[in-house]
């Protein structure tokens, strides 16, 4: 069944072709090949889908040429090579993106036009990829798109999960969770390579046998196999000639299942056995907020890292014939989270076991080779694994792990004589009675470079969870300040706001963010700002059409525009945004409306499944939203409304149509926030604590320009033992009342709904400190309304945050990286 790579048969004629055309004719002529010849569809069909499929189709012909020929050019120029390992990669769609970075938006737009057809339509059929919880899955995605823009020879290795991120749907203000089946009607956009298929073993146990040298060595013996079949998904760079690769994996059951065990006894048990190895990329994990030590996931981290490594190192032999001795030279791999950190045990016993190293240069090999980015410091989303599970799953990377442990507390004695607590403390092991493996350590201990996602991030990392290891290997340590791709999150969504920039300062800054300054003295210019302002108010419109739509609420365009779209979690304190919506409701209520901005609130984000807490809010935001949105007292003074299924794709129509970006997390815990970013590039003004990358926004725009409130990292943790929320409720009359209406007024037929939030809210143990950032809060909200009330003062604000976002370009953040940990040399393609 599956191609054998052994039967190659070399032709120029067959694979040296000429680039296809990327004219309109050319482009009509392939759309209207592909949706009758080979889609075999008619003047009868009624489904968009196939519209979608011919279109997409075309434009992945013209990736085709580039892509090969950026594999020729890494080839022949045998350079070094990064790989991005991640368990995520949220990349949304892939139709309009591969136009604009080829540059036929237009040319298709046009060819489409003389057709009848809308192109917007078929760009809308497209089912978003949403192989990614949040942040961490889509910063992997725009690191991509940066890497081929900057033509560096990076690939992204990750899963390809039958079902993405689930979909959300809204019933009786609750979140209901459905499956989400992407690949239902086909992915015209990967290419199966089952020629490169690789084998991943589970189970067995460890052997000890003597080689024909008479050294003893080690194998993994009576394992499960499991086969990982590659899918690869081209990753164009913005009008370069580059195509890099991203290769996801998909499990399948070894043939073995098939032939050999389906005798007459045994057949429904072995087809069971197939489906339990095709089950391992069945389904996305939707849990950010705590890690659950199911085994499931841990085989998902254990198969990406496996096959991953054993495609490089298979690729490796063919070019360099099993000599190592560049290996490091040649190969950086960065661990997106400790979630693939079963690749270091993992190229340990891939070096020694396969290629036959000794310990000594498999070790050298795999800590000059690995580097980890650390995403969170919420201790509970920090991955432990039982000994145990590893021991029955995975027994000769747990052998690995033990050693590789006994070495490095061999190193902290050395360092810290007689230091029982420090070598407890660091050990890759936490003992107790049931003890685990800390994966972060694993990750520091095998990796040259560890890295945070902004600079407060980076340093609370050494000052906290990483201290001990900071003081053994303080030249590990780094910062590397998230960003996002200005292609997507600019050119392809805010069309209109590009257009007025490239008519400004020209189109230089799509592929070179810092030039896009050069707006920022016509801030002072009265033309400019109307423009700016229609272009802010057309894209409310269309926010306001998709709100009207998902949600059945009318927002005003001419109200401020007050979103937070993200994952529901406590630390992201969508409560206190809800506390501050129903403190303006009550002002309403009183009458109290002098100086008044009217306002519409945007909440948007998945719960997962399991967190109890993050779906009491989601009902809550529900709750006081039906309340306030059908008072006709209220009015055009205040909407509310949840958007469901927040996901990519609404990010693209959400953020051009923001006034005013929520990032309010607890000082502290926010690792970076990439959203505030986007919501910068389309200047929106941001409301926020100085937390992760918010504070490096404020660096960049200055308090002018920016809404600060609420304590620091520094005043959060110094308040902790004292914190008494009751006596800051008793003393904050508006507080007081807040937390009145919240009793009951939002939960008139079920007293008692929300008392778990009151409850946490009124707790002197409450971790993120809602109520001590309310006063500071409402305070800002109130500079805020009154700002935008001075449209000249709020547009000249919201063109300088535009102006001074071109730091958070992830082509900055990849310059970073590449300069301080890839070191890899820009490859340009022939075209
Ligand atoms: C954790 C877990 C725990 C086990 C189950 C599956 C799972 C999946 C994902 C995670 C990761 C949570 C960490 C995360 O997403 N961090 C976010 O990373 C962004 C990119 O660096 C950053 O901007 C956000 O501030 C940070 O919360």
């Amino acid at each position: 069944m599956t191609p054998k790579d052994n039967q190659q048969v070399y032709s120029p004629g067959l694979t040296e072709l000429p680039p296809l055309p990327l004219d309109v004719p050319s482009l009509s002529e392939d759309f209207r090949h592909y949706y009758t010849h080979n889609l075999g569809r008619d003047k009868y069909c009624r489904s968009i889908h196939y519209h979608y499929a011919a279109l997409a189709l075309t434009v992945r012909d013209r990736l085709m040429e580039r892509w090969k020929n950026t594999r020729y050019a890494y080839i022949d120029s045998d350079c070094r090579h990064g790989y991005y390992l991640s368990l995520e990669f949220l990349m949304g769609r892939a139709l309009g993106n591969a136009m604009l970075n080829l540059g036929i938006t237009d040319e298709t737009s046009q060819a489409l036009f003389d057709l009848g057809i809308k192109m917007e339509d078929l760009v809308s059929a497209e089912i978003d990829a949403g192989l990614g919880n949040g942040g961490l899955g889509r910063l992997a995605a725009c690191f991509l798109d940066s890497c081929a823009t900057l033509q560096l020879p990076v690939m992204g290795y990750g899963i390809r999960y039958e079902y993405g991120m689930f979909r959300q749907r809204i019933v009786n203000g609750q979140q209901v969770e459905e499956p989400d089946r992407w690949l239902r009607d086909g992915n015209p956009w990967e290419v199966a390579r089952p020629e490169y298929t690789q084998r991943v073993s589970y189970g067995g146990r460890t052997e000890f046998y003597r080689t024909n040298d008479g050294n003893f060595a080690s194998r993994w013996v009576e394992a499960n196999n499991v086969l990982a079949v590659p899918y690869d998904i081209p990753i164009p760079g913005y009008r370069n000639g580059t195509v890099n690769t991203l290769r996801l994996w998909k499990a399948a059951a070894t043939d073995e299942f098939d032939l050999g065990e389906f005798n007459a006894g045994s057949y429904a048990e072995s087809v069971a056995a197939k489906n339990a190895a095709e089950n391992i990329t069945m389904v996305l994990y939707p849990n950010d907020a705590s890690e659950n030590g199911k085994e499931l996931r841990l085989r998902q981290q254990y198969f990406l890292a496996s096959a991953s490594l054993q495609d490089i190192i298979a690729r490796w032999n063919v070019l360099h014939k099993g000599d190592f001795s560049t290996f490091a030279e040649k190969n950086c791999f960065q661990l997106n989270d400790t979630h693939p950190s079963c690749a270091v045990p993992e190229l340990m016993r891939l070096l020694m076991d396969e290629q036959g190293m000794g310990w000594d240069q498999a070790w050298d090999i795999t800590s000059r080779t690995m580097a980890y980015t650390n995403h969170t410091l919420l201790p509970e989303a920090l991955e432990k694994w039982p000994m145990q599970l590893f021991r029955q799953l995975l027994p000769r990377i747990l052998d690995i792990i033990l050693e590789i442990n006994a070495r490095f507390l061999a190193v902290v004695s050395n360092r810290w004589p007689d230091d029982g607590n420090r070598l407890a403390r660091m050990s890759l092991i936490e003992e107790g009675p049931n003890p685990q493996v800390r994966m972060a350590y694993l990750a520091i201990v095998g990796s040259f470079s560890v890295n945070g996602v902004a600079e407060l991030h980076s340093q609370l990392l050494v000052q906290g969870l990483f201290k001990d290891f900071y003081e053994l290997w303080p030249h590990k340590f780094n910062n590397k300040t998230n960003g996002v791709t200005p292609r997507r999150w600019i050119a392809w969504c805010n069309e209109p706001m590009s257009a007025l920039i490239s008519d400004t300062i020209g189109d230089g800054w799509v592929a070179d963010l810092q030039q896009i300054r050069r707006i920022a003295p016509h801030a002072d210019d009265a033309g400019f700002r109307e423009r700016w302002h229609a272009v802010k108010q057309a894209n409310k419109q269309r926010l306001a059409d998709m709100v009207s739509q998902e949600c059945g609420i009318t927002f005003n365009p001419e109200s401020i525009f007050d979103v937070q779209v993200k994952r529901i979690h406590e630390y992201k304190r969508q409560l206190l945004n809800i506390l501050h919506v129903i403190h303006l409701y009550s002002r309403i209520k009183r009458g109290e409306t002098t100086g008044w901005t009217n306002r519409c609130v945007l909440i948007g984000g998945k719960a997962a499944p399991g967190y109890y807490m993050a779906k009491l809010i989601i009902k809550l935001i529900n709750n006081v939203g039906q309340v306030i949105n059908s008072d006709p007292q209220v009015g055009d003074m205040l909407k509310v409304a949840f958007l469901p299924n927040y996901r990519v794709t609404a990010m693209e129509i959400i953020c051009p149509g923001t006034d005013l970006s929520e990032q309010i997390s607890t000082a502290g815990k926010e690792a970076s926030g990439t959203g505030n970013m986007k919501f910068m590039m389309n200047g929106a003004l941001t409301i926020g604590t100085l937390d992760g990358a918010n504070i490096e926004i404020l660096e960049e725009v200055g308090d002018d320009n920016f809404f600060m409130f609420g304590l620091t990292a520094d005043e959060v943790e110094a308040m902790r033992p004292i914190y008494d929320p009751a006596a800051i409720i008793d003393a904050d009359a508006d507080l007081k009342r807040v937390m009145q209406l919240l009793r009951g007024h939002f939960s008139m037929f079920e007293p008692g709904l929300f008392d778990p939030i009151i409850n946490a809210i009124t707790s002197p143990h409450d971790p993120w400190m809602v109520a001590a950032d309310f006063r500071s809060f409402i305070d800002a909200q109130q500079r805020v309304a009154d700002t935008y009330r001075d449209r000249e003062r709020w547009t000249r604000m919201s063109i300088i945050n535009t102006a001074h976002s071109g730091k958070f370009s992830t082509d900055r953040t990849i310059e970073d990286y590449n300069n301080d940990i890839w070191r890899l040399e820009q490859i340009p393609v022939a075209r």
